[in-house]
């Protein structure tokens, strides 16, 4: 567990809380990687929920426990010396505001590029912690691609590397972010509610793989709209379809909305890849996936342009709404 010194709740007064949820997302689609229908599950699970669970996955604990202590290690520090490392500019380390805009949450987190030509330095950040996590990001990255080959494969889109591509490329956005929810038990005046530790939303890239330890927190929303809790599993990846996704299969993926509860008692800590395209690319519904006569759903934009509004807007916001059609 990391021991964290406390905040003081007033000095972030806007921190939302929700009611608890009873919904546990039972019916989570789990897809083993190595079964010879995971491409088919793979499909049903982004267009029904656009999430789903990734067993047999073949990315060793080792090497995930590695990089989770080095992080717990760095959240474990002093506040102080945390801060040497932040104000997130974007990348860096970030304390209860999450991007520019107002949004705050009980979480404190790390953010840091994964593009393949280079790093941005970031102070204060071990070289343990910077070597463990190549080594992850390189595993999240061949996972990212793997898992939009098969849908490629199984949309009948192909080339197959036509959606991967876009994560290999030298100039691709990728992004990677250790998030640390630490408990709160020891606040008053909760009455009941939990904490949002990161608010709802949906996320912008292709796709991003979320890995947390043994703490429960992640919620989905349903198609419907109601909340859902994803029963943690510190073995498994979990996998949501990002906007760019559902831009470039006209809407057949759907993005997921999703939000983390900081728990009261224990520290949550994930990693998130995020999988992003080169800042040029056009995201437009891909030419092989429209049949005669389908229109595309969406304005055209680029992933500059994409990721230029959405960072200007609050977590909750619909941000593909300025590019619908209407
Ligand atoms: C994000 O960092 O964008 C998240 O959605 C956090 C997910 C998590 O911490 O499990």
């Amino acid at each position: 567990m990391v021991v964290v010194s406390q905040p003081v709740l007033e000095a972030f007064p806007h921190i939302k809380t929700c009611r608890s949820t009873s919904n546990v997302f039972t019916e989570i689609p789990v897809v083993d990687l190595l079964h010879p229908d995971a491409k088919t599950l793979i499909v049903e699970a982004c267009k029904e929920f656009g999430f789903f669970k990734v067993v047999n996955h073949g990315v060793s604990m080792e090497s995930i426990a590695r990089l989770e202590d080095e992080a717990v290690k760095f959240f474990s520090l002093p506040q102080p010396e945390k801060e040497k490392s932040g104000p997130p500019n974007p990348f860096g380390y970030g304390n209860k505001k999450i991007g520019p805009n107002g949004d705050v949450g009980w979480v404190e987190y790390l953010l840091f590029t994964a593009a393949t030509n280079g790093k941005v330095i970031v102070p204060g950040i071990s070289e343990s912690l910077w070597s463990y996590m190549d080594e992850y990001v390189t595993s999240m990255r061949n996972m990212a691609c793997e898992v939009l080959e098969m849908i490629a494969d199984e949309l009948r889109i192909g080339p197959r590397d036509m959606l991967s591509r876009l994560l290999r490329d030298e100039k691709s956005d990728c992004l990677f972010r250790l998030n640390h929810y630490p408990p709160w038990s020891d606040l008053q005046a909760l009455s009941g509610r939990n904490l949002i530790g990161f608010g709802d939303h949906t996320d912008p890239q292709l796709i991003s793989i979320v890995r947390s330890n043994n703490i429960s927190g992640l919620q989905i929303a349903l198609k419907d709209g109601t909340w859902v809790s994803v029963p943690a599993d510190h073995s498994s990846f979990f996998i949501n379809v990002g906007d760019s996704l559902q831009v470039l299969t006209n809407g057949r993926l759907r993005s997921v909305r999703h939000r983390v509860i900081a728990g009261s008692l224990n520290s949550r800590v994930s990693m998130i890849f995020f999988g992003g395209p080169p800042l040029t690319e056009k995201i437009v519904p891909l030419a092989s996936i429209m049949e005669r006569g389908e229109e595309s759903l969406y304005k055209e934009f680029t992933w500059y342009e994409y990721k230029n509004s959405a960072y200007k807007t609050r977590l909750s916001d619909n941000r593909l709404g300025l590019y619908e059609k209407s």
